[in-house]
């Protein structure tokens, strides 16, 4: 059954920063889906929270405090992850932070925060979970990448910077560990109502009206909109798709926005 290729029952997914916002939304989609899951916060306030939203769904998880920016810290949660939950089938690179300052505004310091978050740590978990799932012959690895990875916007250029640079991270691991059987993709959700752009959603923010004027679908997406992409390639309906970037956008790529009426 064709439908069967999208299934995940038996497999462990790890993603990373999924107490809330588009994280949360994919866990559980792979649980409904059939997967165990696993997943990391920065704060065990912010896990603790996490556990009780999964709960509340009626989701049993597993759930690290881990900063994925501190190697030590990510080798040591894949190891107890593999000996608590098991190996990881599946890895979704999900954590991310954004900061809003014009380029000359900002200190290399928030630039390289940014770049830590959203490229390196990528970088530092991947290769935590690639050996493992070597020795088990097969893997599926998600980078959550964005319009960023292919546009410029005023005031985020590091979050632009740390995105496209994930967009070719994914195409490295898939070029480099594709004969291995691992899959590296990325998602590129376009504007998704979650917490973190909840500044630019405010009533009456010029931001808001823009984006749905840039967007063909006319709307804000939802971390719903992004689950069944995020099923699709963890599952074996995606294991010929390698080194591609998913962009679930509502067609803002594909449009150069709303002509003046
Ligand atoms: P969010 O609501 O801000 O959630 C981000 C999650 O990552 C939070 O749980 C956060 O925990 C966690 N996190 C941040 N830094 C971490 C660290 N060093 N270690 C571990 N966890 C950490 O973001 P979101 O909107 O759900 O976005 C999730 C991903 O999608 C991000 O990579 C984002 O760049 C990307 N994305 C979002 C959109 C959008 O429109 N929302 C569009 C495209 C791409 P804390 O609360 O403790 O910081
Ligand atoms: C911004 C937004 C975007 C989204 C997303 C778009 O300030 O432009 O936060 O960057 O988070 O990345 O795909």
């Amino acid at each position: 059954m064709v439908l069967d290729l999208f299934g995940l029952k038996g497999k462990v997914a790890f993603i990373t920063g999924a107490s809330y916002g588009i994280g949360f939304a994919i866990a559980k989609a792979y649980v409904a889906a059939g997967a165990k899951i696993v997943f990391n916060d920065i704060k065990r306030e912010l896990v603790d929270k996490g556990l009780a939203a999964y709960e509340e769904a009626g989701i049993k998880t597993h759930g690290y405090v881990c900063d994925v920016t501190d190697e030590n810290a990510v080798n040591e949660t894949v190891k107890r992850i593999e000996k608590e939950v098991g190996v990881i089938d599946i890895l979704v690179n999900n954590a991310g932070i954004i900061k809003r300052i014009p380029m000359c505004e900002m200190t290399a310091a928030e630039f390289r925060q940014v770049i830590d978050v959203d490229l390196n740590a990528p970088f530092i978990v991947s290769k935590a979970v690639i050996p493992s799932m070597i020795r088990k012959g097969h893997g599926k690895i998600i980078n959550i990448c964005s319009m960023m990875s292919e546009l410029g916007r005023e005031t985020v250029s590091a979050y632009a910077a740390a995105k496209g640079g994930l967009k070719m991270l994914t195409r490295n691991i898939c070029s480099e560990y594709g004969a291995q059987n691992i899959q590296c993709n990325g998602i590129g959700p376009g504007y998704i109502e979650t917490p973190q752009t909840a500044p630019l959603r405010v009533a009456g923010h010029p931001f808001n009206s823009f984006i749905i004027s840039k967007t063909p679908a006319g709307r804000w997406g939802t971390t719903d909109d992004l689950t069944g992409p995020a099923v699709f390639l963890a599952s074996d309906a995606s294991n010929f798709v390698n080194g591609h970037i998913l962009y679930v956008d509502g067609g803002i790529l594909a449009y150069i926005g709303r002509q003046p009426s």
